[in-house]
């Protein structure tokens, strides 16, 4: 089987874009560098933080230590700057949104939107940790500077989206629009190469993934459905299989790939969910529908949701259709 690269692939797609002058391809080269830059930073914190630890706060090279989402953040800010492409950023790490002012040009065509390292917590101990990204195309006039709106549309106008997991190897996932691809990386080249080509939800899975100790306050309906299934019957695939690794990207990853559905519902202490609508949600919803599942705030479809701010919280449920059409059911 003839194997293709990351980059050749986002090549060989860019025709899939009417009049497209290989600026996306650019971008997407831009998060890939990135991704590869972060992932060997990624994978000696534990060595670094055991031997710097003990020769103060400083890294190998006596650059400051730096938290990893912060550098991770960081690292893609830099790679996206440099490609031209990109006339504004949001990101999990920075409360504003960048833009003229941070030195993004305002002759730039597309708005990223990203979660430089989710889960960045599950780091110390050893927990495979992610990426996500959105990307549109600005609003605003090209030339002007970029305003909020342009960060505030709903899903549905994401032309690409996508992430990273830094595992026990390193993935890139993506979609712009015409299915679902994924990418590993061979180290030994640094090229990622095409390893699941045209990803789908399995309709055979029964795993499913929320925070048990987070459901004593959640909606009734939840409960129940909970308790629905635990029960034993065999044409349901029931009772689930329980798979939480509190890391969002890894547990979306596993139920792309075997089957299954992610919730994380209002609770008390998240009354709205915890997870971002901007550069969790909306990414994953895209990636979802192109993969043939579904993705919901328990109500609405994720992607129909007009946002109002830029780090505004939704609940979410997603993954294989059935199962997310099954939980609603119970709402
Ligand atoms: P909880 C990590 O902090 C994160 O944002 C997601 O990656 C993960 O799925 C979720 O929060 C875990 O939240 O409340 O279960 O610890």
């Amino acid at each position: 089987m003839r194997v293709t690269t990351l980059s050749e692939f986002i090549v060989e797609r860019q025709n899939d874009f009417p009049f497209a002058s290989g600026d996306l391809t650019r971008l997407l080269s831009s998060i890939q560098l990135a991704s590869k830059i972060v992932n060997r930073e990624i994978n000696r914190a534990g060595l670094a933080q055991e031997i710097l630890g003990k020769a103060g706060n400083e890294n190998i090279q006596g650059e400051e230590q730096m938290k990893l989402d912060v550098y991770a953040n960081n690292q893609f800010i830099h790679a996206l700057k440099n490609q031209e492409e990109v006339c504004g950023i949001g990101s999990e790490e920075n409360d504003d949104y960048l833009g003229q002012n941070d030195g993004l040009p305002s002759t730039g065509k597309y708005i990223v939107l990203m979660d430089p390292l989710d889960g960045s917590s599950n780091i110390d101990v050893n927990v495979s940790i992610g990426t996500i990204f959105s990307i549109y195309h600005r609003i605003s006039p090209i030339g002007s500077p970029v305003t909020l709106e342009d960060f505030l549309q709903p899903g549905t106008h994401q032309i690409a989206a996508g992430y990273v997991i830094y595992g026990s190897s390193t993935m890139m996932v993506y979609t712009t629009g015409k299915g679902v691809n994924g990418f590993t990386l061979d180290p030994s080249i640094g090229s990622f190469f095409l390893s699941h080509p045209n990803l789908r939800f399995p309709s055979s899975g029964n795993i499913y993934s929320i925070n048990e100790g987070n459901t004593g306050d959640c909606p009734e309906g939840i409960k129940n459905y909970l308790s629905w299934i635990k029960e034993t019957d065999k044409d349901t695939r029931r009772p689930y299989s329980a798979r939480y690794i509190g890391s969002l990207v890894a547990d979306y990853h596993r139920n792309l790939l075997k089957g299954g559905i992610y919730i994380y519902p209002p609770t008390l202490k998240a009354p709205k969910g915890k997870l971002r609508l901007l550069y969790e949600a909306n990414p994953l919803a895209f990636l979802t529908e192109q993969a043939g599942g579904l993705c919901t705030d328990g109500t609405q479809r994720i992607m129909d949701i007009q946002p109002t701010e830029l780090h505004q919280r939704v609940p979410l449920f997603v993954g294989e259709k059935g199962m997310v059409e099954k939980a609603m059911g119970f709402i």
